[in-house]
């Protein structure tokens, strides 16, 4: 795909045309800001999202312990031995103190750290239901902008959020651990529903084939196609095959029909999150209006629920 470059003319922002330009810093400064939730970084992602469409986003999946971050790491070598830009968002959805397995995963990635090519970036979501989602889509703007050809999600929390992963990426990965029978079993089934690619991590241990053959099993059974392979993350045996399987899925993936679907739902979404931030303020505004009346706020401290209902029909009436 060939990348779109700003016109000349036209009045991007100053930090998204950093962006735009492949500064790391600026992406990490606009980053931050989608983090603190600043509403007008809203302006900025807007001047952004027309030169995205280029990065292929998938998600690595799978177990605690099971090897994602020594295969992202051994993805990294391959796509950047192909002269590709790479970025990694580590996202944990189940806690905002992740600093232990988000260090590990930077330890395990450390040597792309200096790499001018790879960007790498953790993120906690804020709490708040969708507030993983909210964040991780507008970051991953940012990426596609930067011009990074392949961005890699790696979940480090529980594993509650693999719907939501799924919900962000192109291409989903799964990890499974060999072992007889017990692998497919540590997979959640929403996982082994949407998942395209089944990595059987590990593959120096025993019980290899018992795994890849309860996967084809599994998939036997389901109406999508998926496929299975072997690596050892910690050698690069079969990394490469799959970085290559990765790459053929590419030009697929970032056809104008496969992406129009994903657009729309991202409308959707901020469309609905916007105008939920304006109702909640309107709403606000209105609660303390009727409570500077000393005659509500008396009937109010009398009986909450008879009062808030009647406040809400106000509000709603036409
Ligand atoms: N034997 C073996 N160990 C591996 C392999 N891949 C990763 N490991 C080890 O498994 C442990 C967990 O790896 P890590 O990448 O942090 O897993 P994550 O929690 O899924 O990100 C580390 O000690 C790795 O060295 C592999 O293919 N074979
Ligand atoms: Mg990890």
């Amino acid at each position: 795909m060939i990348r779109k470059s700003p016109d000349p003319e036209s009045c991007i922002r100053p930090e998204a045309a950093e962006v735009l330009s492949g500064s790391f810093l600026a992406a990490s400064r606009l980053i931050r800001r989608i983090e603190a939730g600043d509403p007008a970084v809203l302006a900025d992602l807007a001047d952004l999202f027309p030169f995205t469409g280029n990065a292929c986003v998938m998600g690595i999946t799978g177990p605690p312990g099971a090897g994602k971050s020594t295969l992202i790491s051994g993805l990294i070598r391959r796509f950047r031995d192909l002269g590709l830009r790479v970025g990694v968002l580590a996202i944990d959805p189940s806690s905002p103190v992740s600093g232990g397995a988000i260090l590990g995963d930077r330890i395990r990635m450390q040597s792309h750290a200096a790499d001018p090519g790879v960007f790498i970036r953790s993120m906690a979501s804020r709490g708040g239901a969708g507030g993983l989602s909210r964040v991780a889509r507008d970051v991953l703007v940012v990426l596609d902008a930067l011009g990074l050809d392949m961005i890699l999600l790696e979940p480090v929390g529980s594993g509650q959020s693999d719907t939501e992963i799924a919900s962000l990426v192109h291409l989903l990965g799964v990890l499974v651990p060999p072992g007889t029978g017990d692998g497919v079993q540590t997979i959640k089934a929403g996982i082994l529903e949407t998942a395209d690619i089944f990595i059987v991590n590990k593959c120096d241990l025993p019980g290899v084939p018992e795994a890849v053959a309860d996967l084809r099993g599994m998939l036997h059974l389901r109406s999508r196609p998926g496929w299975v392979c072997e690596t050892c993350a910690r050698t690069g045996e079969g990394t490469g095959e799959l970085a290559d399987y990765i790459l053929s899925r590419r030009t697929e993936i970032q056809s104008w029909q496969n992406r129009a679907p994903a657009i729309r739902d991202h409308f959707r979404s901020l469309v609905s999150r916007l105008a939920l931030a304006h109702l909640e303020k309107q709403v606000a505004d209105r609660i303390e209006a009727f409570l500077a009346v000393p005659e509500n706020d008396r009937a109010a401290s009398d009986n909450p629920y008879r009062l808030a209902r009647e406040l809400v029909e106000q509000l709603v009436r036409p």
